[in-house]
């Protein structure tokens, strides 16, 4: 009986062994036949209790399925351990490496001329300057007229300014936007002023695209201009020069730099002056450049956005916004702005 035991232990080692020596499942399934299949070994040994006595048959019989038992719990085990394997080598083989960047679209970038644009809204926004926007194709009153521009003055040569059918022309700079926005700021408070109450002063930026009949180096057919107009009881040409040397320093960001008005000519100002500028250092330093016209505003525009230049009195200026983004982004040619170039444009983005 002892003899038996110890052939069963070894049958379930040898079984076992056999089972954690197989690589695949399907040599499993083959180890296995060989101890629990037809002939297997367990099969045999349970096959010969019908030779024995009840008596024996019944101990004998608990032994060897206990015996079973375990062989199945071996081949369980590896079943399991093979499995478990294949699951682990298919998870590696399948692997995703999530930390690889991925391909993205391409992002845009605002262009420089935009930038400047958006700094110059900026800017005047923090001193209290609105922002007028409005048609490309004016009037020729809005563009001329009201600015009192003479009908006989250059600016309205077909030589300068495209002019579109119907007496419109593509507007020479954005002043007119600054008519317009006069005249509706008049109307909405007409009650203070029919009531002779102060009106609120009229503080406003123009930027846009303007149009002239010119094109080289330093001209481009279209432009982008901004244009101030602070208008009020008691503004003076003190207030036009403060507000025009913050935003220069603002916009260059130093205050190394000086700022010169000279004696000029519009027909909108009365007195004008062109607005210099020289950096004190960087590539441009020591040299004059002519940044904005600017002037007070003259009695008939003042009349002609439905206010009394006795009591009224304002300053504007106009500056190209090329030539500001030039300056800023050490740009030589104006052309590059329009040329399209993505190889001058993404050193913006
Ligand atoms: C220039 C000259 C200037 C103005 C623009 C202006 C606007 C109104 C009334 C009066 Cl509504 N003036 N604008 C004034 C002086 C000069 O620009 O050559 N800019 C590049």
């Amino acid at each position: 009986m002892n003899d038996t035991v110890s052939s069963l232990a070894t049958l379930v080692a040898d079984a076992a062994a056999a089972f954690d020596a197989a690589p695949t499942p399907a040599e499993l399934e083959n180890a296995k036949a060989r101890f629990l299949g037809k002939s297997g070994r367990l099969t045999e040994l349970l096959k010969g209790l019908a030779a024995l006595a009840p008596e024996e048959k019944k101990a004998q019989g608990a032994r060897i399925n206990e015996a079973k038992q375990q062989v199945e719990a071996a081949l369980n085990a590896r079943r399991q351990a093979l499995a478990d394997a294949e699951l682990a080598q298919q998870l590696r083989a399948e692997a995703l490496d999530v930390t690889l960047p991925g391909r993205t679209p391409g992002q845009g970038g605002l262009h420089p001329v935009t930038r400047a644009m958006e700094r110059i809204e900026q800017i005047f926004g923090s001193m209290g300057f609105d922002v007028a926007d409005g048609p490309e194709i004016e009037a020729d009153w809005f563009n001329f007229t009201a600015l009192n521009t003479p009908q006989d003055h250059p600016a309205r040569s077909m030589h300068d300014t495209f002019y579109v059918e119907g007496g419109y022309v593509l507007r020479t700079h954005t002043s007119p936007m600054q008519i317009r926005y006069a005249v509706q700021h008049v109307k909405r408070h007409k009650h203070l002023l029919d009531a002779g109450l102060p009106m609120p002063e009229i503080r406003v930026i123009a930027p846009g695209r303007t149009y002239r009949v010119d094109s080289d180096a330093t001209h481009s057919p279209m432009f982008h201009q901004v244009e101030g107009l602070w208008v009020g009881e008691n503004i003076s040409f003190k207030d036009l020069k403060a507000v025009y040397v913050d935003f220069i320093q603002a916009f260059f960001e130093t205050k190394d730099l000086e700022i010169r008005f000279r004696p000029s000519y519009f027909p909108f100002t009365e007195p004008s002056a062109e607005i210099d500028m020289k950096f004190a250092t960087g590539p441009l330093a020591g040299r004059w450049l002519e940044v904005s016209g600017s002037g007070q505003v003259h009695p008939q525009v003042i009349r002609n956005m439905g206010l009394d230049p006795e009591r009224y009195i304002g300053f504007a200026f106009g500056s190209g916004i090329d030539r500001l983004a030039m300056l800023r982004y050490g740009v030589n040619d104006l052309r590059l702005f329009f040329d399209g170039d993505l190889r001058f444009l993404r050193q913006f983005a």
